[in-house]
């Protein structure tokens, strides 16, 4: 070959023979061959292999491919998944991407496997990816704000919101930056706001930490934005793990934190100050004696405060209250408890407390004791901060000041930032803050103790010997006279309902969430299932008979027997009835105590199955006629399926609503599956859904949504942000308690029909009319569970479990009376999105499928 080399020039593709090029073209068809074959055997990782040669050799056929590659990787994934293969699982996904990093359905599909397995801030990288490169990606969008709730809780939008509190803290700073304060430590930053206080008051150096990994890449964004990179040295670390010199290079001489929840110490704020005090501040001003050299921390003490409280909304969701519930008696086998308890020991799922918007709290609640002071905290004081976790719980003894039902003792804490400058949590108080929560439990009193009236004395106990500050209802003297004879009668017929635990034989304990407390106490709830399944059974014991009669008088006529000669003294089957619900449910137990029923309960927690039993036994429900259904599948994503080879259900019992306010995850999908296994004139319950909504304005919505621009956080940019992770529909709701101007009616938006499902559509428009001037900002919705066509639930009811949902608007819209708004409602996998326009005149609004 004259002049030729087989060396390839730099920079030039090496030349290949057309033999080569034709052997190459040979084995990318046979690969491709091969991944089919290999796709129609189910033998995913050989396809998978197949299609990786595939693409390596021949780069022009990625278009060609991309589907059907798309789907061996996903099969090939869920393979691997199940057999805990992590590390393979992420290794295909990362070669997948490696050949088309674009791919915005990998890209999320890969975020999916990320969020199972737990590592949320990745997942949450990768969904936010697939949106940029596909922002009406329906899935990805969806998965998005799922994590996004998850890892930027949404109390950091109240708390960048509060004004007064930034303002304080700014103050506080500032005035000890300008008394000498130099270096500063901001533990717990979050979006960094404390820190470049410090900086813009003039602090030297700034250093801040954060353990979460989301909030850590917000403070670094924010930082930059202020343009103040450089100048304050952000760490993704949890402060306890803090050295010098390793992290910052000497002690500071200014801690700010604001590592504290409604409980004052659930965050840790304790441990943290005293690691802090001991590895990384100057000595404070006790150790050394002189103020100028000295460690300071803001805030400087906090004072916690207690207050006993009647509360029928804490009792519904902490106490049983019930002595039967759609014929099931409740009362005396079982131990029925909530999760929050006083004497929960570390390690349990349990929490002493739980937390509450006092002022916002359904149906109010009532003082029964004035605010007493349960303990205060110097966090300059090392050693009383190191003794405190040590010290013995302590009784006080707090005077009743008004009659009334004992539903809990309710805490707050006035946070002094230094001598002068201080924040209370208070009920009253208008702030960000909610208050915790002791709910007071059946077992600790004796059913007298829940009355109290003045001159009785609450006897509780405090105590802080973990992370927790934890007030305990020990017991109640009594000493009050018996006057008030209408109030008493009053209270003793509200006691009459609460049920105890005492002097009984010991029972095991079952706890329930405090959302299932107040499903057992919902009474409507259980009695309109027992009439709707009432009925159903009744219908069907009707056309089986008739049946029956037909069958006798054609066997009879075929046989040449006489018409009265009866073939039902054969017991009938009896009828199989699934309950499907969430969580702990007693239906299973109605139905069953319908008679003939056999009822099969989904319940899956060892506790909440030995509760049902022991109530089933109780209730005079034979063993066999109850059955646990998770226990006779092999795998519990098989949830629906026949109860037996030769046998449907009559009912299949699907929890459509979550407790949240939103429809249940693959509602539609369940209900489809439930269809097929019904036997003819069986029924799913609920048979329909239907879905109102109403436009309002609400500020406080807005303000738990997004940060309201950069006057709350004192100019500082903030608001863009955090704001991406904004969610559009909020839930756990309060409609009767959110404040809020009504802008309409209530509208029906939705109707999903789970019995017979042609008439559902996939998205709806719906004009509103508007019936008073304002900024619709928000469309907070609701549900009519119909069971039939007569029985119907709403999620709406006063002391219902449930609670309602909200969709944010992108933008408020500004209207006024007489106008209409057009909403667009779409419902995607069980998701609900809702979009809004004003209607312009010949705009026609309407249904559309
Ligand atoms: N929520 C209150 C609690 N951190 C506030 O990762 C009030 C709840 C609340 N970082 C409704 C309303 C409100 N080292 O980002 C968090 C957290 C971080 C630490 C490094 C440490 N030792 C810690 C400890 C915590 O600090 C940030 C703030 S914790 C504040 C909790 C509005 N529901």
């Amino acid at each position: 070959m004259p002049g030729g080399s087989t060396r390839p020039h730099r920079g030039r593709r090496p030349r290949r023979s057309a033999g080569a090029q034709a052997a190459r073209n040979e084995l990318v068809s046979q690969s491709l061959e091969s991944a089919q074959q290999c796709l129609v055997n189910q033998d995913y990782g050989t396809a998978f292999a197949h299609y990786l040669l595939v693409l390596s050799l021949a780069p022009a056929l990625k278009d060609f491919v991309k589907e059907s590659f798309r789907f061996t990787l996903f099969q090939w994934a869920n393979v691997l998944g199940s057999l805990s293969r992590v590390q393979d699982l992420f290794d295909c996904y990362e070669q997948a991407l490696d050949l088309f990093p674009d791919d915005e359905v990998i890209l999320n599909s890969m975020g999916e496997h990320l969020f199972r397995m737990g590592f949320k801030d990745e997942a949450a990288g990768h969904f936010y990816k697939a949106l940029k490169l596909k922002p009406d990606f329906t899935e990805a969008k969806e998965n998005f704000y799922r994590v996004a709730n998850w890892l930027v809780e949404r109390w950091h939008f109240l708390m960048l919101n509060d004004k007064k509190r930034n303002v304080k803290y700014q103050e506080a700073i500032q005035k000890a930056v300008k008394a000498g304060c130099d270096t500063v430590l901001d533990i717990g930053t979050g979006t960094g706001l404390l820190s470049m206080f410090a900086k813009k008051a003039g602090a030297s150096k700034v250093y801040a930490c954060e353990l979460s990994k989301t909030m850590y890449e917000l403070a670094c964004e924010v930082v930059s934005a202020n343009k103040m990179e450089g100048e304050i040295d952000i760490m993704h670390i949890k402060s306890l793990d803090m050295e010098i010199p390793k992290h910052i290079p000497s002690r500071v001489s200014l801690v700010v934190t604001e590592t504290v929840d409604a409980g004052l110490f659930g965050e840790g704020i304790v441990e943290s100050l005293v690691h802090a005090w001991k590895h990384l501040l100057l000595p404070s001003q006790g150790q050394t004696g002189c103020s100028s050299q000295a460690g300071r921390v803001i805030p400087a003490m906090a004072t916690v405060f207690g207050m006993a409280v009647e509360c029928p909304e804490i009792r519904r969701h902490h106490r049983v209250g019930v002595q039967q519930v759609g014929g099931v008696c409740l009362e005396g086998a079982v131990c029925l408890h909530g999760p929050v308890n006083y004497n929960s020991d570390n390690g349990d799922s349990e929490e002493p407390y739980t937390t509450e918007r006092m002022s916002r709290v359904p149906g109010g609640y009532t003082p029964l004791s004035e605010p007493f002071q349960v303990m205060t905290v110097n966090f300059n004081e090392p050693e009383e901060l190191e003794g405190l976790c040590c010290q013995k719980p302590c009784r006080i003894t707090v005077p009743v000041s008004k009659s009334g039902i004992f539903d809990a003792i309710i805490s707050w804490f006035v946070l002094h930032l230094d001598d002068e400058i201080s924040l209370s949590t208070g009920p009253e108080e208008e702030t960000c803050w909610e208050q915790a929560v002791y709910p007071v439990h059946n077992s600790l009193l004796n059913k007298s103790e829940f009355l109290v009236q003045p001159k009785d004395s609450f006897i509780l106990e405090v105590s802080c010997q973990d992370t927790y500050l934890r007030i305990g209802s020990i017991s109640v003297i009594k000493e009050g006279p018996l006057t008030d004879v209408d109030n008493e009668a009053k209270l003793c017929s509200a006691l009459a309902g609460l049920q105890t635990t005492q002097a009984r034989t010991p029972q095991p304990p079952c706890t329930l969430e405090s959302s299932e407390i107040a499903l057992l106490n919902n009474l409507h709830y259980h009695d309109v299932f027992k009439r709707a399944l009432g009925k159903l059974v009744s219908s069907l014991r009707a056309r089986c008979e008739s049946q029956s009669r037909t069958l006798d008088a054609n066997s009879s006529r075929d046989c040449g027997k006489s018409q009265t000669e009866p073939r039902s003294n054969v017991t009938p089957d009896p009828l199989y009835v699934l309950d499907v619900s969430e969580g702990f449910s007693v239906l299973s137990l109605i139905a069953a105590k319908l008679g003939r029923v056999k009822a099969y309960s989904s319940v899956e927690k060892e506790q909440h199955q030995t509760a049902l039993k022991i109530l089933a036994e109780a209730n005079g429900v034979s063993k066999e006629m109850l059955q646990f259904w998770m226990s006779h599948l092999e795998e519990d994503t098989a949830i629906l399926q026949r109860p037996a080879t030769d046998k449907l259900w009559s009912a299949v019992i699907l929890d459509c609503v979550e407790t949240s306010g939103l429809i249940r995850e693959e509602l539609l999908e369940k209900a489809a599956l439930a269809r097929c296994l019904l036997e003819p004139g069986g029924r799913i319950f609920p048979g329909r859904i239907v879905m109102y909504g109403m436009l309002v304005d609400s500020d406080v919505l807005l303000q738990e949504s997004a940060v309201q621009g950069p006057e709350p956080t004192l100019g500082l940019r903030v608001a863009p942000s955090i704001n991406r992770f904004t969610v559009p529909v909020h839930i756990f709701v309060d409609l009767t308690t959110l404040p809020s101007v009504h802008l309409s009616q209530p509208v029906e938006l939705f109707s999903l029909d789970l019995m017979y499902p042609g008439s559902n559509c996939r998205s709806r428009e719906v004009t509103v009319q508007v019936c008073a001037p304002g900024r619709v900002t928000a469309v907070p919705f609701w549900y009519d569970v119909h069971l039939d066509d007569e029985i119907c639930l709403s999620t709406l009811a006063k002391d219902s479990h449930w609670k309602q949902a909200a969709a944010l608007l992108n933008e408020p819209i500004q209207v006024r009376e007489g106008d209409h708004v057009v909403l667009c409602v779409c419902h995607h996998k069980s998701s609900i999105s809702i979009t809004a326009r004003r209607q312009e005149t010949g705009d026609p609004g309407g249904a559309f499928q």
